[in-house]
């Protein structure tokens, strides 16, 4: 199906990334188009499900540990926080307000970066009432974002970057590796990286966390077809897929995939893209890879971190762990 060169050029990244995953033997779309306003508020609802232990273990870890956290960034309080994909910054108000009350005097600037608007209006508004708390949002991607947070920043004061969630789950090892190693590029000697991981856990805990019973993660992960129809002129059938979680075990990740039904045809318009489904055949929407605690200071390790602390969660392996470049 060959397109002339200023076809494509005139696509979206949207429609070109579907048109890639799309025709690709292996069928893939990238996991950062499940969040949409749509797939943002199925996420926020993921959090809360009793399957998916993953925010609450963060959030006890930040609730509990925020006061030894702030004790260990060292003795120059950092003055300008970043975070990755902040999310509504819910988790975040614990470190930002221990952080205060550490260091009441220093002004701090706290920068969310996110690709979702909606949830960086949230964030902004979470986050509003933190005395002498500077809110910047940062609209789009992680390193165009921190590139701009590292050129603003308070000269000679340590920056905390904040990766929180287990979004680096999404990442494969090496990938991992190779996203830190930017990152450590673009900060300077000194300053912090807080790293929130998910751990190995039992394979049917992992399971019911990413097919929950409700039908919540299905939804969020069936969205992304809706999207696309939304989006791209596309006409899937949504009953004709079905949400499928998987565990790798020998790449250590949860996968959800989206398995056709039947044998079809999809077109999406604004790709001008026909796709051929076989049926069972699967679109693979995430990876989510678990870590083993002393892996996690491996991989900070090789992308040129120092590792400080951390602290883990006992009720749902999640680690948190203080790096210093
Ligand atoms: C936001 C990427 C950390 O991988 O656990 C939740 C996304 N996907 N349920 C995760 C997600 C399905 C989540 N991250």
């Amino acid at each position: 199906m060959a397109l002339p060169a200023e076809r494509i050029a005139q696509l979206s990244s949207f429609a070109e990334d579907v048109r890639a995953g799309l025709t690709a033997s292996r069928k893939t779309l990238p996991s950062k188009y499940l969040y949409d306003a749509v797939g943002s508020a199925l996420f926020e609802v993921i959090t809360v499900l009793p399957e998916y232990g993953v925010t609450r273990a963060e959030e006890r870890l930040l609730r509990e540990h925020a006061a030894s956290m702030v004790a260990h960034l060292g003795a120059t309080a950092p003055s300008d926080i970043v975070e990755l994909g902040s999310g509504t910054g819910q988790k975040t108000r614990y470190l930002l307000q221990a952080l205060r009350d550490a260091a009441p005097t220093v002004a701090t600037v706290y920068r969310p970066i996110e690709i979702s608007e909606t949830a960086l209006q949230a964030c902004a508004r979470n986050l509003a009432d933190i005395a002498g708390l500077r809110v910047v949002s940062e609209q789009g991607d992680y390193f165009e974002g921190l590139g701009r947070a590292c050129a603003a920043r308070t000269p000679g004061q340590p920056l905390l970057l904040l990766f929180l969630g287990s979004t680096i789950g999404n990442f494969g090892r090496d990938e991992a590796v190779a996203f830190l190693q930017t990152v450590r590029a673009t900060l300077s000697e000194g300053d912090l990286l807080l790293l929130g991981t998910d751990l190995l856990k039992p394979v049917a805990t992992l399971i019911d966390a990413y097919d929950d019973p409700a039908g919540v993660t299905a939804a969020f992960d069936m969205n992304l077809l809706a999207r696309i129809n939304r989006e791209l002129g596309g006409d899937f059938d949504l009953r004709r897929f079905r949400h499928e979680a998987r565990f790798d075990a020998a790449a250590g990740r949860i996968e959800m995939h989206l398995r056709s039904l039947c044998r079809q045809t999809v077109r999406v318009a604004a790709a001008d893209l026909t796709v051929h489904f076989e049926a069972d055949e699967t679109i693979w929407t995430e990876s989510s890879h678990k870590y083993r605690s002393d892996d996690v200071a491996r991989l900070g390790a090789e992308a040129g971190f120092g590792r400080l602390a951390s602290w883990e969660d006992q009720r749902w392996p999640f680690a948190e762990t203080l790096f210093v470049a």
